[in-house]
């Protein structure tokens, strides 16, 4: 082993250590008990032992923002700038001209710009099939959206989006793109694109909830015809679950705009004849702010810089070569998008597979009763994606969406999705693994019952009750 190896090893053997609640355990349905396996990173990473301590640090300190005088506020309000100056850093903003808005998660991040960007009739908005519902339905009430699609293995269609800019060119007010798909992990070329749309005359915003926990992000320096406009990311994907995520943007586009909700801290003056809202970013960030939560993911922000985000997507890299190789020879699973674990300059450790003649559901039933392991299934809130890849459309189409909107999910289309945070381990991988050979095998005991509202299967016997000794209901 090369030093550098050994350094880079230590690195994420010390991520893991660092990681709250790693070593869980949790009941299996033979009776015994087993450390539990997280593999569903992409909805939700856990908190980071640091991002706790810092929270634990501050609350003794704790109090509202910016209005007060008293020694605590001067405190909190230090402590909150700051987690702007930090994520900030993290994204490669520019501090003087862009802003970091903080608000709930990406999704109300990408509302808050839907909401402020002052909207002409004939606008349009390039998005593409692969993104997740909040960075596609904020769009549909505000311009003309145009889907670019993607090619037979699920990658963005580059030609066409070059096609659909040509197309719009001088409408077009927003690219609205994926830095990172949370089903196949594709990852687009978001600079390439950005060049793309500026030439077409639009801004461009980056989705960074998936691709920033994993990859660097840079947003490059304004004026260059690669820069990215904007980015939004949440902090309960990287290791920060404490209520926070960010817009960063250009400050001056933002001090154009009125804010999309008004309110408490958004103004310098008022009177009930007339308003002056505030700088941004407290013109965007309506109310006492989530002091906690800009913080907590500031931390998280900064322990992942010092770790380096190179050593993450390398640890991430070999882990998602390693399931890919493992996963190949299983009868009856089929991963959708790339399987090949050579092919990885463009994917992130998401992984989206069904196994042959078993539901999906079931398979992350059995995967969690008999083998301790959390994953997700279904469409991961994107239905066009999902469906596009499964090839559900006419009548198929319509019957589940009937079946849907009667509260039927039993025959819900959908896949599994195993995704990797840059702690999990091959030991981790070769778990799954052995539990899908015995899932494709049939080789799983519980007697399995799918609730007909939810789609989701329980083991004859399970009652929620159960769950209750392991927080304090
Ligand atoms: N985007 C979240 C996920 O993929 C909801 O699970």
């Amino acid at each position: 082993m090369t030093d550098q190896t050994a350094t880079y090893l230590s690195k994420i053997e010390t991520l893991r250590g660092n990681i709250v609640g790693i070593d869980r355990q949790v009941p299996l349905l033979d009776g015994s008990m087993r450390t539990y396996t997280y593999l569903d990173n992409a909805a939700s990473t856990p908190s980071l032992r640091q991002v706790q301590d810092t929270v634990s640090n501050l609350l003794p300190w704790y109090s509202s923002v910016h209005r007060g005088a008293g020694w605590k506020s001067l405190i909190s309000s230090r402590a909150y700038e700051h987690a702007h100056e930090v994520a900030a850093r993290f994204v490669g903003a520019d501090p003087q001209k862009d802003v970091v808005i903080f608000g709930k998660n990406t999704t109300e991040a990408i509302n808050t710009l839907a909401n402020v960007i002052d909207w002409k009739s004939g606008d349009v908005v390039i998005t593409t099939l692969m993104e997740h519902h909040s960075d596609d339905l904020p769009w549909r009430n505000k311009a003309h959206v145009v889907h670019v699609g993607v090619d037979p293995q699920g990658r963005l269609d580059l030609a066409e989006m070059e096609k659909r800019l040509k197309e719009h060119s001088g409408k077009i007010r927003l690219v609205a793109v994926t830095g990172a798909s949370n089903v196949t992990g594709f990852v687009p070329p978001v600079h390439q694109i950005a060049e793309m749309a500026h030439q077409a005359g639009a801004l461009i915003l980056v989705d960074a909830a998936q691709l920033a926990p994993h990859r660097v992000v840079d947003m490059g320096p304004h004026g260059t015809s690669q820069h990215l406009d904007f980015v939004a990311l949440s902090g309960h994907k990287i290791y920060a679950p404490y209520g926070a995520g960010a817009l960063v943007g250009p400050k001056a586009f933002f001090a154009n705009l009125p804010p999309d909700y008004r309110g408490g801290g958004t103004i310098e003056v008022v009177t009930v004849d007339e308003v002056h809202w505030a700088e941004p970013p407290e013109r965007d960030e309506a109310g006492s702010p989530n002091v906690i939560g800009a913080v907590a993911l500031a931390a998280s922000l900064e322990v992942l810089s010092g770790v380096g985000m190179e050593v993450v997507e390398a640890h991430e890299r070999e882990l998602t070569a390693y399931a890919l190789e493992k996963l190949a020879p299983l009868p009856g699973v089929r991963v959708y998008g790339s399987a090949d674990p050579q092919d990885l300059d463009d994917r992130l450790g998401v992984i989206s597979f069904d196994v042959a003649g078993v539901p999906h559901a079931k398979v992350a039933a059995v995967l969690a009763f008999e083998g301790g392991i959390g994953v997700r299934d279904g469409c991961f809130c994107a239905h066009p994606y999902i469906l596009h890849l499964l090839q559900v459309e006419g009548e198929v189409y319509r019957k589940f969406k009937d079946e849907v909107l009667s509260n039927d999910r039993r025959n819900l289309p959908g896949l599994v999705r195993a995704s990797f945070g840059c702690y999990n381990t091959t030991a981790e991988v070769d778990h799954l693994v052995e539990m899908l050979q015995r899932i494709a095998a049939g080789k799983y005991f519980g007697d399995y019952i799918q609730e007909r509202n939810s789609g989701s299967y329980f083991p004859r016997g399970y009652d929620p009750a159960m769950l209750d000794g392991y927080f304090h209901l």
